[in-house]
């Protein structure tokens, strides 16, 4: 493993950038801060304090709060909060975005995170984790506005996870390649362990919840039964790997190629994941890695949010593969389509 740790990197980073302050490199800094003591909370959940269970809350998206979901949220929130980098944090936690105060000197980037993605997998020893997105404030003044708080995925500066699993990873991209860094607890220091990821054009896998295979459209179905065809020639059948955390199905699809999806259906007409703290970051990195990350029909990185909490389908992973599912989920709706007309 090379001995790179990770603020060195991101200096190095730093200093290919014209006009850096180094703001960017001390938010970045303050992030790790924080997913290192999430690590640890993680990693001895369930040894002494019952840091298990519910807190007895239900947060912005309807969902029961876990203990470590609120532990997160607010360690994350108070870290970044009073850094003096940013002058607005959004959590898929809280209603409403939190606006840094004078006395905590804002800065001039927008944070937004899901603070801890997959908690309900918490109590089963799966890998849970952190993802992460950053904005730069766009609105004159010191006022923070929709215009700041809702841009277009395009529009990031950096985003990034932290996989909190068998091992503590964190990665990231400004743009500029996508680096995966892995914590020494011994050391408490993140080391480079995964330089220039570059996601396989084409993988093997499919990775969905079959369990809404009921509540589906008719051209999400197809999509699945073709996948699951036998056609050695092209690769087919492709092999079903679903963990139901995010950040452990997108880690794995980023290694080793292959095609996650959570799509809508009648249960989830917009979609369960969320443009901001979970579809855009993992665009702007998937996309960073050469791959691609979709609707099923639009660009993520092309929409603009009308709200912090917006829901829609996601497509994401190896660039042939979101490929063949945008073209056989156009195919199907255009074969629908034709079939209604003609069946009046
Ligand atoms: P389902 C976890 O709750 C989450 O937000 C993502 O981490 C994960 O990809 C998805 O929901 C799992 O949803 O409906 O399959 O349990």
């Amino acid at each position: 493993m090379e001995h790179t740790t990770l603020v060195q990197h991101i200096r190095q980073q730093e200093k290919a950038t014209p006009g850096a302050t180094g703001e960017f490199t001390s938010l970045m800094n303050e992030i790790m801060v924080a997913a290192k003591i999430i690590s640890l909370e993680v990693n001895s959940a369930g040894i002494g304090e019952d840091i298990f269970g519910l807190t007895g809350k239900i947060n912005a998206q309807g969902e029961e709060v876990k203990k470590l979901d609120e532990f997160s949220d607010i360690t994350f929130t108070k870290i970044i909060g009073q850094s003096g980098t940013v002058c607005a944090i959004t959590s898929e936690e809280k209603d409403e975005a939190y606006i840094i105060p004078p006395e905590d000197k804002p800065g001039k980037y927008i944070f937004m995170m899901d603070p801890l993605d997959g908690s309900s997998n918490i109590d089963v020893n799966v890998s849970i984790g952190t993802i992460f997105s950053i904005y730069k404030k766009k609105s004159p003044g010191d006022l923070v506005t929709d215009e700041d708080l809702l841009q277009k995925g395009d529009e990031q500066i950096a985003a990034g996870y932290i996989a909190y699993g068998s091992s503590t990873i964190f990665v990231y991209s400004t743009g500029h390649g996508v680096h995966g860094f892995t914590l020494d607890p011994a050391l408490g220091e993140f080391f480079l362990s995964h330089p220039d990821l570059v996601i396989p054009d084409q993988g093997s896998t499919y990775s969905i919840n079959e369990g809404n295979w009921v509540v589906w459209d008719e051209a999400q179905k197809d999509l699945v039964s073709y996948l699951k065809e036998d056609a050695p020639s092209s690769g087919r059948p492709y092999k079903l790997r679903y963990i139901g955390s995010l950040v452990a199905d997108f880690h794995r699809t980023l290694l080793k190629g292959g095609l996650f999806m959570y799509p809508r259906d009648t249960k989830s007409p917009k979609g369960k994941l969320r443009f901001s703290f979970e579809a855009a970051p993992m665009a702007f990195i998937v996309e960073n890695a050469g791959g691609k990350a979709s609707t099923g029909k639009q660009r993520i990185l092309d929409i603009t949010p009308t709200g912090i909490h917006d829901r829609l389908p996601l497509f994401i992973g190896s660039k042939k593969d979101v490929e063949l599912a945008e073209e056989r989920l156009a195919a199907t709706v255009k074969k629908g389509g034709w079939f209604k007309w003609l069946s009046g």
